[in-house]
């Protein structure tokens, strides 16, 4: 079978501060190329959807899938599901990935005959398996798969994170890809899952609470084979075990890899694991993301960050000893007065880390989509990026906004107005010389992208699908109700520095 797999468009925070691989669609293709299918990949954070169409009528694929890890490409998936039907209307059609396996139902009553499956779950196991089963009564009966007919079982845990390694050579205009100063920039998992629990997110939700690693040596070739000189780690909390850490740094030395790094991870990790940190600084780490997310206690305990400011700020006072450059995290609550923006602003200033604000979002799939009880104020799915305010505000929503843009001004030009910049120039040339443009243009773009009258017009646009809102009482659900992988829901063994469920 030709099968064409398809990343959506970037959304707001990518237009500026980086565009990154597809690596989870990149898994899924090594293993549908390993059935023996023809693979090819599109990724439209690069290409348009003329070259979309382009791609339709010159492969002529039997299948098409769509990625949806993010809520917010949800209209464009829906649309571009239609107009494939229409183009090619024996093709078949799916779509998987994070966001839509938390709202498979609601996405194919959307796509009305449009979409032929969900999948649920991680792509890689079931994948191959559906695409032999396109077209029979076999297909609502696999694990993980949602069609207009039914539903399968719950969906299956790979069972070793180092089978399918990405198959980068699909991925076209590689030089494309970068975060920051790391230009151009690969992507690689060292690790799957979080043991965490935190109200807000669905990364643990998603795949059960469970947390698996990739043996060392595989890791360690899985970095060796890629050609980029800088690497953005994609785990979501990079060295809980400080011996893995360690493990594949010792496989890197073996193999001589000498490359640039940037990680996320937790700041308690950091101050317990200290020393894999400091080990991976030697190997060519340079930069962090922290997930702060909040600056007060009570902000933290409501977001069950399990860690206490004091210890937040311990931690970056470590990574400043590391010598690392470090991104932080804040997350700003529509309820924030000008009172709580000028707070965040001061203490940005006073830092010398790198300050994000995103704004409090609650998705399908977290804690808080069932428990706020604030009534969400849209449901256009392109609202829901973190950058947009879906719940009431307390300000005027146009002096939110402006409160908001304000702030990421203020801590944008610490980092990219003229005295940082004529720090940054001597590389910034450096990197146009070898063609590298993308950090160049980044610098340019903050304006046209960050603007308080672009985010409020957003909230104008006509709104073609609409979101199935939460019920309409707020509860608490358990855990365990709310995860996608039901198998290897963590426990001691395989997260020993893990803290109490709650
Ligand atoms: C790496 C990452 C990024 C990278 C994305 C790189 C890229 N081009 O995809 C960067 C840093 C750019 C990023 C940015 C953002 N991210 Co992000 N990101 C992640 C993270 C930590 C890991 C994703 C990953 O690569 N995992 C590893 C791969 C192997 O897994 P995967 O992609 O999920 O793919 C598997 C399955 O989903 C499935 N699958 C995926 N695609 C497909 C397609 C088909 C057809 C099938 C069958 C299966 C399938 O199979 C794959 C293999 O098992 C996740 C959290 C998480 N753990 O999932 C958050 C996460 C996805 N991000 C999130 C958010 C909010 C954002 C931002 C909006 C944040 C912001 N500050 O603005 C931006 C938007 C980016 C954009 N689209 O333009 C949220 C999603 C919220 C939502 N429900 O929409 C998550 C869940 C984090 C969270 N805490 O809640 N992100
Ligand atoms: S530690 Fe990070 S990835 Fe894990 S649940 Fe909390 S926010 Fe999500």
């Amino acid at each position: 079978m030709k099968v064409l797999l398809v990343h959506p468009s970037p959304l707001m925070y990518s237009e500026i501060f980086l565009r990154l691989e597809p690596i989870g669609l990149e898994r899924v293709a090594a293993a549908v190329r390993a059935a023996g299918h023809e693979v090819r990949l599109l990724d439209l954070q690069i290409f348009g959807h003329a070259d979309y169409h382009r791609e339709l009528a010159d492969f002529a694929p039997h299948a098409v899938g769509f990625s949806l890890n993010y809520l917010a490409n949800v209209p464009e998936v829906l649309d571009l599901a239609r107009e494939t039907k229409r183009r090619r209307p024996g093709c078949f059609v799916f779509a998987g990935g994070h966001s839509g396996s938390f709202i498979a139902d609601e996405l194919l009553e959307h796509a009305a005959g449009a979409l032929d499956a969900l999948v649920r779950g991680e792509g890689e196991v079931v994948t191959p398996r559906l695409l032999e089963a396109a077209g029979d009564a076999r297909l609502s009966t696999l694990p993980g798969v949602v069609t207009p007919d039914g539903a399968g079982p719950a969906p299956t845990m790979l069972d070793d994170i180092d089978r399918f390694p990405p198959a980068r050579d699909l991925t076209r205009r590689r030089h494309k890809y970068f975060i920051g100063v790391l230009d151009p920039c690969a992507s690689a998992e060292l690790t799957r899952g979080c043991p965490w629990d935190c109200s807000f997110c669905s990364a643990w939700t998603f795949y059960g609470r469970s947390y698996r690693k990739a043996s060392p040596e595989a890791a360690a070739e899985d970095l060796a084979r890629i050609t980029e000189p800088n690497v953005f780690i994609v785990d979501d909390v990079a060295f809980i075990h400080p011996e893995h850490g360690f493990a594949i740094g010792r496989e890197l030395e073996k193999r001589n890899v000498r490359k640039q790094y940037y990680l996320e991870t937790r700041c308690d990790v950091l101050l317990r694991n200290r020393e894999v940190f400091e080990y991976w600084r030697r190997l060519g780490l340079h930069y962090m993301f922290l997930g702060l997310e909040a600056l007060d206690e009570d902000s933290l305990r409501l977001h069950r960050k399990r860690i206490t400011p004091g210890d937040n700020f311990k931690a970056l006072e470590v990574a400043r000893e590391l010598g690392f450059t470090v991104a932080v995290n804040i997350i700003a609550d529509p309820d924030w007065d000008e009172r709580r923006f000028a707070i965040v602003r001061e203490w940005a200033l006073t830092v010398p880390e790198i300050v994000h604000l995103t704004v409090a979002t609650p998705y399908p799939g977290t804690e808080i989509w069932h428990t706020e009880s604030r009534r969400l104020t849209t449901l256009d799915y392109r609202l829901f990026d973190v950058q947009h305010a879906v719940l009431p505000t307390r300000l005027p929503l146009q002096r939110f906004y402006e409160e908001l843009v304000a702030t990421q001004a203020v801590i944008n030009r610490k980092h990219l107005g003229l005295t940082a910049l004529r720090e940054v120039a001597g590389l910034a040339a450096r990197l146009a010389l070898r063609g590298q443009t993308n950090f160049l243009r980044m610098l340019w773009k903050f304006g046209s992208v960050y603007n308080r009258d672009r985010q409020y017009s957003d909230h104008l646009r006509p709104v073609t699908y609409q979101m199935r809102p939460p019920a309409a009482v707020a509860f608490k659900p358990r855990a365990r109700d709310l995860f996608i992988h039901q198998l290897n829901v963590g426990g001691p063994e395989m997260a020993p520095h893990t803290p109490q469920r709650s």
